[in-house]
């Protein structure tokens, strides 16, 4: 009899829990069914600082925006993806993930994202003395973000970035000769490129490390954060790098070294940054996420 009667109290138990989980789904709204969480990259982009900005301009209080890497997001994003699940990530443009999934940026009627903006090279002090030939072909890298989006896309089928780059620069002659326009080679200069592991990043920097190295340069290409790829470019200890988003992701770290620095001016125009999900969600705003 106690057997029967415990037997009874699992069975009534699994029951109300079943019926309440799937009460729950069916009434979630869009802050239950993600946790109230946005997933998140490094610390140190620009785009954490302006996601946590939206939490405060949207009022949504309880939310939290995870950090992270870029890596891990994409990892987040393509689990979630495959079993149409709900997820919110910070995204942005040029990137691979709006190739491979269909995607969408949540509106942002607050404008707290900004404008879209562009992707400048950035020099050190003294490298136009330095390194004329390098300052050169930085001054003149200039690409469109399609380019881009081919090494990145490459990268993420598993070609190695500097694979993928070097195989951009062979398909890409003619651009790449008018980057290295009328500039001589060298032999064996030391030149450090500093960058972030963001994807478009990684894109950018191996393509600009294998035209210098074509050109004889010895390139380092140095992953390091946010911070220190700005601090590093400030004190020298860097030489330059093609990941400066302005005149908005990035503007606490240009005014921070304001004076410091070089820039070289655009290398890609039409960027964007925001809140992305997958086109299965049945929301389009980040305004929606209250509800
Ligand atoms: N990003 C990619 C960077 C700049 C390049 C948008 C993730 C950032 O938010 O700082």
């Amino acid at each position: 009899m106690k057997k029967f009667i415990s037997l009874f109290l699992v069975l009534a138990l699994t029951l109300a829990l079943a019926a309440c989980g799937s009460k729950k789904d069916e009434n979630a709204t869009v802050a239950d069914s993600v946790d109230q969480k946005i997933v998140g990259i490094d610390p140190g982009a620009g785009l954490m600082k302006a996601s946590n900005q939206a939490l405060t301009d949207y009022d949504l209080k309880d939310w939290k925006v995870v950090e992270g890497s870029s890596a891990a997001m994409t990892a987040a994003l393509k689990k979630a993806y495959d079993k149409k699940e709900p997820i919110i990530v910070t995204g942005w443009t040029p990137h691979w993930m709006f190739a491979s999934y269909d995607l969408k940026y949540l509106e942002d009627p607050k404008g707290t994202f900004g404008k879209d903006e562009n992707i400048h090279t950035i020099a050190r002090k003294g490298l136009k003395e330095d390194l004329p030939e390098a300052y050169q072909v930085l001054d003149n890298f200039h690409w469109d973000t399609d380019e881009m989006g081919k090494v990145m896309l490459d990268i993420t089928k598993g070609t190695d970035p500097d694979k993928a780059a070097a195989k951009w620069v062979k398909d890409n002659a003619d651009k790449v000769a008018e980057w290295t326009k009328g500039v001589n080679k060298v032999k064996g200069d030391k030149i450090k490129i500093g960058y972030v592991a963001w994807d478009s990043e990684v894109a950018s920097t191996n393509v600009v490390g294998k035209v210098l190295t074509d050109l004889g340069y010895k390139v380092t290409l140095s992953q390091v954060e946010a911070g220190p790829l700005w601090t590093g470019v400030a004190d020298g200890s860097l030489d330059a790098h093609v990941s400066a988003w302005l005149p908005t992701t990035h503007a606490d770290y240009a005014k921070k070294f304001e004076g410091k620095f070089e820039d070289l001016g655009t290398n890609l125009e039409g960027t964007k940054l925001g809140l992305v999900v997958p086109s299965y969600m049945n929301i389009n705003s980040i305004e929606d996420l209250k509800k």
